[in-house]
């Protein structure tokens, strides 16, 4: 229990996650989070491992803004009561000490999943559709569409919504595993209503998160659909040519993006269903694996 020692500390308060400062070496930034800088950095004995262990870093620097504080600490709340899965990003330690504060996970040395499928292209087209790739094969992008998937069916049943599925919130390992990322978002619980609007990814939102600011694993899944849809068009930005307000009003309307070239008729039936207007009718993660797992099995 919390009970005061006799010396008056409350050492018991001490966070169990939390992590020896004097233990980690920041070494270069990787670029802009949510709330800060995310770096490289090198652990010493870091969650039971011996010796070095490269890192990822985000960092807060607390007196910034009240609204990146909160993400932080949301984003840490969401963390400690996540495991690991090989298909979700995994949460090694935070220092909440002092500021600034920091949050320490696995490092994932592929970049974004999006940055890789841009990358990919042989032409540097980003806005427009595109199927060529010159380093991915078309079982590479179904077993990225099948990582994301296992990794959400893995939050999905820990009751976590993400509530920002997207390219850019996957990370990609050397060996070209998909790992899902940034949790800023992202809350505990079957069902959540947002009441603040910074920063919307309007065109991942389902039309219940766009009109009632609804969000739920269905809302997750309806994101998944358009992260498929991103990862055929090797990152394009989906509903290419609309405004985020054309977007709002034809989603709402019944509009969906048409079937990419390129894109198998199996995959794009999937897109649809994960956009049923009604989610009740739009499938579970579980499900949506499922399906993959036979794509995965008929592609060579
Ligand atoms: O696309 P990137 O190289 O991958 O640039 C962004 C940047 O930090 C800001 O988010 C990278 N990043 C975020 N989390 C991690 C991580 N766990 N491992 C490696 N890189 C990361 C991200």
């Amino acid at each position: 229990g919390n009970e005061p020692t006799s010396d008056g500390a409350y050492e018991d308060l001490k966070e169990p996650s939390e992590f020896a400062r004097s233990q980690l070496n920041i070494k270069e930034e990787l670029g802009q989070g949510e709330f800060g800088s995310v770096f490289k950095a090198d652990a010493w004995k870091i969650s039971g491992s011996a010796g070095v262990t490269t890192v990822a870093v985000k960092e807060l620097k607390g007196m910034t803004s009240p609204a990146a504080s909160t993400a932080f600490f949301k984003e840490l709340a969401v963390l400690k009561l996540l495991g690991t899965h090989p298909n979700v990003v995994s949460f090694l330690g935070c220092c909440t000490d002092t500021d600034p504060f920091y949050l320490l996970l696995e490092y994932v040395s592929g970049g974004s999943l999006q940055s890789t499928l841009r990358t990919s292209r042989t032409q540097q087209t980003y806005g427009n559709l595109h199927g060529g790739s010159k380093s991915l094969s078309s079982r590479d992008l179904t077993r990225f569409a099948w990582d994301v998937a296992k990794g959400m069916t893995f939050l999905s049943a820990k009751k976590i919504l993400h509530r920002d599925l997207a390219t850019r919130n996957v990370l990609v390992s050397k060996d070209k595993t998909c790992k899902v990322s940034d949790f800023g978002f992202s809350r505990e619980g079957d069902e959540y209503e947002r009441t603040t609007k910074t920063r919307l990814p309007i065109r991942w939102m389902a039309p219940e998160s766009l009109f009632h600011r609804k969000y739920t694993t269905k809302t997750d899944v309806w994101a998944f659909g358009v992260l498929l849809w991103e990862i055929v068009t090797l990152g394009a930005t989906p509903y290419p040519g609309m405004s985020k307000r054309e977007v709002m009003d034809g989603v709402q309307q019944g509009y969906r993006m048409e079937k990419p070239p390129h894109c198998d008729q199996k995959l794009y039936t999937l897109m649809l269903s994960c956009w049923n207007a009604d989610p009740a009718r739009r499938p579970e993660f579980r499900k949506i694996q499922r399906t993959l797992d036979t794509l995965m099995e008929t592609e060579h």
